[in-house]
């Protein structure tokens, strides 16, 4: 039986007041440890028994639903499913993505009070060695492959389960936010990516020590530090939910993209607000 309109936004509003007491909001610490680095570990953003509730559904559409080439893709690095929360009203995904708490932390990590758009959630599962998309994140800075006139996007990756550093866990060179953009670099291209193309960045940046996270843990990065993981070599999918969101004040170009785009009603010049896209933290 299909659920009425009220029906679930019955349902949504209770999801919502679940994940308002679940996920928390971010420390002093953690921001300034963000705008040092361009990143920064999360412990318990959100439970770990809400982790584990979406990791149920993570395994339903990786491992029961065959990869359909539209939102669900088997890649050399991961078997991906996007925008469960965004478009697919799944719960408790929709709630998550459209959490005002995960709105306010992004807006202090962009450092402006502007309007916070979620423009992207995604599964993204390396899986076990030999079983599946398993191959390294290469290095590479996620702003240049975006159309927006400036800076700020950013992605918060949450762990659905207990994981370690050789699953695939993301590293970073620490700080190389502070250079801008480097250039465009396909992620899947090779394991230094950029790093090729700007080897001072390893002198000036280090990386990130290997990480393990808890199920509800995550960390976040700009679009503007660089970035990448390691592949799974462990007998263990890396089970990992990404949230991305952008700063309403940001433009976009002109350029052809396939998120922001005319068809989501966007104008050259102007802010990329779309229905498309909802806004998770208002502007002050
Ligand atoms: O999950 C990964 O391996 C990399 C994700 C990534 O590059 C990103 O979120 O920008």
């Amino acid at each position: 039986m299909t659920m009425t309109m009220d029906a679930a936004k019955t349902a949504h509003k209770a999801v919502q007041k679940k994940i308002a007491e679940d996920a928390r909001p971010v420390t002093e610490a953690e921001l300034q440890h963000y705008y040092d680095n361009g990143w920064v570990k999360m412990e318990r953003l959100i439970s770990p028994e809400l982790a584990a509730e979406m990791l149920a559904l993570a395994k339903v559409e990786i491992i029961e639903k065959p990869a359909d080439n539209v939102r669900s893709h088997v890649r050399d690095v991961w078997h991906d499913v996007y925008n469960l929360g965004r478009d697919d009203d799944i719960e408790p995904f929709y709630s998550l993505t459209r959490s005002p708490i995960i709105g306010r932390n992004a807006q202090l990590f962009m450092r402006r009070d502007v309007p916070v758009g979620l423009h992207a959630d995604m599964l993204a599962v390396k899986m076990p060695k030999g079983d599946g998309p398993e191959n390294l994140t290469g290095f590479h800075q996620d702003f240049p492959n975006f159309p927006l006139d400036r800076a700020g996007l950013l992605t918060f990756w949450v762990a659905l389960e207990d994981m370690e550093y050789e699953q695939g866990v993301m590293h970073f060179q620490s700080g190389s936010h502070k250079e801008g953009p480097l250039g465009r670099r396909n992620l899947m291209e090779d394991a230094r990516g950029l790093l090729d193309h700007v080897p001072y960045i390893e002198k000036l940046y280090p990386l990130s020590p290997p990480m393990s996270l808890k199920a509800g843990d995550c960390t976040v990065h700009s679009s503007l530090v660089i970035h990448g993981a390691p592949s799974n070599t462990t007998n263990k999918p890396r089970w990992s939910y990404l949230m991305s969101c952008y700063p309403g004040d940001a433009c976009w170009t002109g350029a052809p993209h396939h998120i922001f785009n005319a068809d989501a009603g966007l104008t050259p010049g102007q802010p990329a607000i779309s229905p498309r896209f909802p806004i998770i933290a208002q502007g002050k």
